[in-house]
């Protein structure tokens, strides 16, 4: 014979703290909510940083600065180096998703006519990191073999002149390389007697050829804290790695 559970079963007190505990369950809609809201803002957050970020690109523009002794007529591309976003002087870029990441900025996509010889102006304000390949030191691919740099030496004074190579190739912050043109300039770290706010400012120029994309990167292993240096900024657009869109 079946029995009334209700009025002829008594509860034990196990029984009792248990059906306590059980959340109602309007929490549990509570909690599923907010568990989607927060899958969702993820979700968002993941898309607008990532899949539909994009590099911007910079045009050379006619130049503005002399080279050397000569002022520069050539298409013209300045770029800065810095040991953390947040850090620039030149280009800031304040909506930065990664402040602390060395860059090359204000990007790295960067377009250029063909068959022209292109200027660039190199704002380098990091310290040394250094190369793991020595030969890498030796500039290659630009117009006349050589680069000028204005920097500041040991006591932190500031001097100038051209150059085929950076003396020790320990005291590289970065490289400028588009390795199909051929093209590799070492950048000299900042001396750390180097006033504060100051920047090393290398110039040079190279040829472009015909129509084409062409990779350039940094050779340093520039990004600390990641395995052997070249992970983070190393293999991310817009950062050490970029396009140069010759056309
Ligand atoms: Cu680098």
């Amino acid at each position: 014979m079946f029995l009334d559970c209700a009025r002829n079963c008594r509860q034990s007190p196990a029984d009792v703290v248990a059906a306590e505990r059980t959340p109602s369950a309007s929490m549990r809609l509570v909690v599923l909510v907010l568990t989607v809201g927060v899958l969702a803002a993820l979700l968002t957050l993941f898309i607008g940083n990532f899949v539909i970020r994009t590099t911007p690109t910079l045009t050379a523009s006619p130049a503005a600065i002399a080279q050397g002794n000569a002022p520069a007529q050539n298409p013209f591309i300045h770029l800065e180096t810095v040991g953390s976003v947040s850090a620039a002087i030149t280009f800031p870029r304040p909506d930065d998703p990664h402040p602390t990441w060395v860059s090359y900025l204000p990007t790295t996509i960067l377009k250029v006519p063909a068959n022209s010889v292109v200027t660039m102006q190199i704002d380098q304000e990091d310290t040394p990191s250094g190369l793991r390949n020595p030969f890498w030191a030796q500039a290659f691919g630009i117009v006349g073999g050589t680069f000028h740099m204005s920097y500041f030496d040991d006591q932190g004074n500031p001097q100038q002149g051209d150059f085929s190579s950076i003396p020790d190739a320990a005291t590289a912050a970065h490289t400028f390389a588009i390795p199909d043109l051929g093209v590799f300039v070492p950048l000299e770290g900042l001396s750390a007697a180097a006033p504060a706010g100051s920047m090393n400012v290398i110039t040079f120029s190279f040829k472009t050829g015909k129509p084409g994309v062409y990779h350039w990167q940094c050779f340093v292993p520039c990004g600390s804290g990641t395995i052997y240096g070249n992970g983070g900024p190393m293999q991310t657009m817009g950062y050490m790695t970029g396009f140069l869109i010759v056309q």
